[in-house]
């Protein structure tokens, strides 16, 4: 049988999702550490980055008379409205300080268009374009990944989810990702959504 390599998709470590950050996960810097020790595990490293431009629909600010948090439609698909964060080029942008970015080989960036946004590393919320990971995946060999990340129950469980949809063999990295929680009880049940499709949970 033909070898297949593993790879760990290191999803949105960013200083915006760190505490101080514009979007910050409650103690999402304890993650990097843990993501730096679970690099050796696999055979690749490719990280995700939530990328967007300051027009954004994502954001509230863009989006007058409405309220933080709150959920409109955007371009036919339901969306929450979130802060300004991770806008391309500025420092809230950048991987975490302690992030060893030396291991990472490839780095995918999503939420580039404005009237989309984009979860999952793989494919933008509408399932519109993709970001090329499943083929770079696929081209390296790989057919095992590891999640891990921020957060939770967003970005780490549409990646987890198109993960295991591409075929995939797909474990959680669940001491290496934290979550937003928005309503108490979403990080579980994110866990949960994600065994119930079929990922493993480590
Ligand atoms: C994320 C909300 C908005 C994430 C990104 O990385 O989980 N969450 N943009
Ligand atoms: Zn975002």
């Amino acid at each position: 049988m033909m070898m297949t390599k593993s790879a760990l998709i290191v999803v949105d470590v960013q200083n915006d999702f760190l505490p101080g950050g514009a979007l910050a996960v409650t103690d999402g810097d304890a993650v990097v550490p843990v993501a730096n020790a679970l690099m050796d595990e696999y055979d690749l490293v490719v990280a995700t980055r939530d990328w967007h431009p300051a027009e954004h629909g994502s954001f509230a600010v863009n989006h007058p008379g409405r309220d933080l948090f709150e959920e409109v439609d955007l371009d036919g698909l339901p969306q929450v409205l979130w802060p300004v964060h991770c806008v391309q080029g500025t420092a809230g942008a950048e991987f975490a300080a302690g992030l060893d970015q030396g291991r990472i080989t490839r780095v995918f960036e999503k939420g580039v268009r404005p009237e989309v946004d984009s979860y999952s590393g793989f494919y933008d919320n509408g399932r519109r374009y993709g970001t090329g990971l499943a083929e770079w995946l696929r081209e390296q060999g790989v057919g095992k990944v590891g999640v891990c990340g921020l957060a939770t129950d967003y970005c780490v469980k549409f990646t987890a989810l198109d993960a295991v949809a591409e075929g995939f063999v797909v474990e959680l990295r669940r001491e290496a990702c934290r979550g937003v929680n928005l309503r108490a009880g979403d990080v579980d049940a994110a866990v949960e959504e994600m065994a119930r499709a079929g990922v493993l949970l480590r």
